[in-house]
């Protein structure tokens, strides 16, 4: 698979300034050279320079690009890579990708010059898997965390841990080679010291995951309530834009309209739905199925009362329904003189209650926070490394349980074979996190997640 030169387009496909085609193996320079038609093309490397490309067999000129060289080893990939910054037409790229194709190159598996990277030793795994959490990252705090995993954080956190557990493994190592002694008994202590003070420091970083998981997966969140409360109107002034369409018409939103918004770096998946009654209009009988739907999907629903009317029995309708999941209320046009509050606060079931107005804005910022409040998320992402991976999530938990079995032989005077097994368990665990004894299956599975052209 190394062999091969492969080619494929690294900037989206659409219309746009410039696009980049990248090309990386042993024949990348000499298929370069193909496509300019210059056998004398002898870049120097990192260094772009402006040049013809042209069409096969001494045809046109298909685009003036920049064409930049990284000689191997010191690219992306560990290979040869040649960069062509093209003018960005999807049909002249197209061609000019279908050129180098019928020159001999291959088109790229999704991921596959990051795996290169990562086989050439260039990258560590959890660095390449941070290349994709950054282009995936939907909010600045996702973007801060991937790009301090692809700066190495996570590897440089793991490697002490590693050597820890080679600190133990050796003292058990060598007194297996004296099979006739027992390991004295203040070593055995110290050992289990060891082992135990591993498997918390292990527990904690695995618990960063809480958060790790937020800032990644997100929530999703439905607004809900009776036509005409609001619930457009909020959706717009969270999005800041005049996305959902808002008329004093009730009935207005007929379909479900979802947006991200950014709340303290938790990307939130908002949605804005129909108003729920009952209707004989056919096409808001649908919507309001789709309200249902929504409902059962949210992680949390925010139910919106306009404050300034008395509660209708359709209300209470969607508080029973909000009642199944976790649920706020968002107390709306607080800009009016408030109805009757005192039912309100007896019928919410003691959810939270915010009170705000779409309108003036007011109370935005509160029901944001009332918004995350449940999932513990208030505290501040930044300052702190967290583990945003499943899979990371995973080994880091069976680490620790490895770890925390063979601490178990040891304290019942299990022999040393057996305390080992569990310790080189872990020590694989670990290894499989960072690439180093990750399975060519497992590996080819998370580069199958990235897009073409990374
Ligand atoms: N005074 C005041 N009026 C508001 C506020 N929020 C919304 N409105 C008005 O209430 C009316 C209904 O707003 P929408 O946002 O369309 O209500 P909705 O809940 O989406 O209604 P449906 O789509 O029909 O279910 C519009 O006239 C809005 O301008 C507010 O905070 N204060
Ligand atoms: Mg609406």
């Amino acid at each position: 698979m190394q062999a091969t030169t492969i080619v494929a387009l690294s900037t989206p496909p659409g219309r746009s300034g410039i696009g980049v085609i990248r090309i990386s193996g042993t024949s990348a320079l000499a298929l370069t050279r193909s496509l300019l038609q210059d056998e004398n093309f002898n870049p120097e490397p990192q260094r772009a320079s402006l040049r013809p490309l042209r069409e096969p067999n001494g045809g046109d000129i298909l685009d003036h690009a920049l064409v930049t060289y990284f000689k191997s080893p010191h690219s992306f990939t560990g290979e040869d890579i040649v960069e062509l910054s093209c003018h960005g037409s999807p049909p002249l790229l197209l061609t000019i990708i279908d050129t180098l194709l019928y020159l001999g190159a291959r088109t790229a598996d999704p991921g596959e010059f990051t795996m290169r990277g990562l086989i050439n030793g260039r990258l560590n795994l959890t660095q390449a898997e941070a290349i994709r959490d950054l282009i995936d990252a939907q909010t600045h705090a996702a973007v801060r965390q991937a790009a301090r995993q692809l700066g190495g954080e996570l590897s440089a956190r793991l490697q002490p841990l590693k050597s820890s557990l080679l600190d133990v493994i050796v003292p058990l190592e060598s007194s297996l080679e004296f099979v006739e002694d027992d390991l004295p008994q203040d070593i055995s202590e110290l050992v289990s010291h060891k082992l135990l003070v591993l498997a918390n420091t292990l527990k904690a970083l695995a618990d960063t995951f809480r958060k790790g998981r937020l800032l990644k997966e997100g929530l999703r969140v439905t607004f809900a309530g009776r036509p005409n409360v609001g619930k457009s109107s909020l959706f717009n002034s969270l999005l800041q834009s005049e996305r959902a369409i808002v008329t004093d018409i009730p009935g207005t939103t007929r379909d479900t309209l979802s947006e991200v918004i950014d709340i303290k770096g938790i990307p939130v998946l908002i949605t804005d739905t129909a108003g729920v009654r009952t209707s004989s209009d056919r096409i808001e009988q649908l919507g309001v199925e789709r309200t249902q739907r929504a409902i059962v999907d949210a992680d949390m629903i925010v139910v919106v009362i306009d404050g300034s009317q008395p509660l209708g029995v359709e209300d209470l309708r969607v508080i029973e329904d909000a009642a199944q999941s976790r649920f706020i209320i968002a107390l709306n046009k607080n800009d009016l003189p408030v109805n009757d509050l005192e039912s309100i606060h007896e019928l919410s079931n003691s959810a939270p209650i915010s009170s705000v107005s779409a309108k003036t804005g007011s109370g935005l910022d509160s029901l944001c926070t009332a918004i995350i409040e449940p999932f513990s998320a208030n505290e501040i992402f930044e300052s702190n490394f967290i583990i945003t991976n499943a899979r990371h999530y995973d080994l880091l938990c069976r680490t620790e349980n490895a770890i925390l079995s063979s601490q178990n032989l040891l304290s019942r005077h299990a022999s040393e074979e057996l305390v080992l097994v569990g310790l080189y368990d872990a020590l694989r665990f670990l290894g499989n996190v960072t690439g180093e004894t990750t399975p060519e299956d497992v590996l080819t599975q998370i580069f199958s997640t990235f897009c073409i052209g990374k």
